[in-house]
C-alpha cells in the first residue's frame, strides 16, 4: 500500500508527499531498493506511458520528475553510504541536447554506493566540457547518459572527440539511457553499456578493479 501511494503521489507531482511517504516507508523497514523500484520508478514508468499516449504533457511530466528527485534525495544517504576509500573516479553527465537527469542521478548514486567518486557535469554537456573535465580531474571512467534517440548519437561524437584529443587511452567510457543498446555501444566503441543503474555500478566496479589488477 505504501509503495502504491508513493507511486501515485509521484504521478500527481506531489513532491512533499513523496518525500514523507519515502521516509515513512524507510522508517517501517521497507528496503530502499524496493522503494526505488516499486514506488518511484514504477510511478515514473506510469507517467512515461501516459506521456507517450498523449494522456499527460510536459508540465505534468516535469512535476512528476521533481517529485521523483525529491524522493531520491531521501534515499540518497542510504544508497551511497559506504565509508570505504574510493576505488576510482568517474565523470558523469547527460549529453548535449538532452535535459533528462533522473537516470543519470540514479547511476551516480549507485556508483557512489560502490565507493566511486563522482564528478557530475550535469545535463546538456558537450565534448569540450568533458575533455576539459578529463584534463582537470583525471578520472578513470566517463559515464554518458542519453534518453533521446536524437541525442544518443552525441555519445558517438563525444567518444570520437575524446579520441581526437589523445585522451581515449586514459579513460574507460560507459554509455547508457533508455534508447541505448549493447549493439550501439559496440558500434560507437564505448568500453561498456549498462541497461540500468544497478548494473552500471557493477560494471564500473569490474572495470575499475580490473584496471587496478592490470596496473599492478
Ligand atoms: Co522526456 N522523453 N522529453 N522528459 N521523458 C522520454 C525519454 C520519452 C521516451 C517519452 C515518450 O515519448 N514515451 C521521449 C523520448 C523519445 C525518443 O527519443 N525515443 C521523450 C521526449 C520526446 C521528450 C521531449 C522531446 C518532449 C517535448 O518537449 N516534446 C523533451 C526533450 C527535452 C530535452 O531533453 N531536450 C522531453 C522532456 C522531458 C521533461 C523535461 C519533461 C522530463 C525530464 C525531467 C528530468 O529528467 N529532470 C521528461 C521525462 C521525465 C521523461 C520520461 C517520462 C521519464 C524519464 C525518466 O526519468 N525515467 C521518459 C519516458 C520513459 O522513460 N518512460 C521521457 C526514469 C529513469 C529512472 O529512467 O532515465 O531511463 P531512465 O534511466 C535508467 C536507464 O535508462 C539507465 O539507468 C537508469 C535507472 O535504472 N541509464 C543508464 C540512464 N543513463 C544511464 C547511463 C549509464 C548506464 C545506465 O551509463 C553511463
Amino acid at each position: 500500500m505504501i509503495l502504491e501511494n508513493i507511486s501515485l503521489s509521484l504521478q500527481r507531482g506531489k513532491a512533499k508527499e513523496v518525500k514523507m511517504q519515502v521516509q515513512a516507508a524507510l522508517d517501517s523497514g521497507v528496503s530502499p531498493q524496493y522503494i526505488l523500484n516499486c514506488g518511484l520508478i514504477h510511478g515514473m514508468n506510469v507517467i512515461g506511458g501516459k506521456f507517450k499516449n498523449n494522456e499527460v504533457f510536459v508540465p505534468e511530466v516535469l512535476v512528476a520528475a521533481r517529485a521523483m528527485n525529491a524522493g531520491l534525495e531521501i534515499l540518497r544517504p542510504i544508497l551511497v553510504q559506504t565509508g570505504i576509500r574510493p576505488i576510482g573516479r568517474a565523470i558523469i553527465c547527460t549529453v548535449k541536447g538532452d535535459l533528462h537527469d533522473i537516470g543519470k542521478n540514479l547511476v551516480k548514486m549507485m556508483l557512489e554506493g560502490q565507493a566511486i567518486d563522482c564528478i557530475d557535469l550535469g545535463v546538456d554537456v558537450d565534448s569540450d566540457e568533458i575533455i576539459a573535465a578529463i584534463k582537470e580531474h583525471n578520472p578513470d571512467l566517463v559515464c554518458l547518459s542519453a534518453l533521446l534517440t536524437t541525442t544518443m548519437i552525441e555519445q558517438k561524437v563525444i567518444i570520437e572527440n575524446i579520441e581526437k584529443a589523445g585522451l581515449r587511452d586514459k579513460v574507460k567510457i560507459m554509455v547508457g539511457g533508455a534508447p541505448v543498446t549493447e549493439a550501439f555501444a559496440k558500434e560507437i566503441k564505448a568500453d561498456a553499456f549498462s541497461p540500468d543503474a544497478a548494473s552500471a555500478a557493477e560494471t564500473a566496479v569490474q572495470m575499475l578493479t580490473k584496471q587496478v589488477d592490470d596496473d599492478v
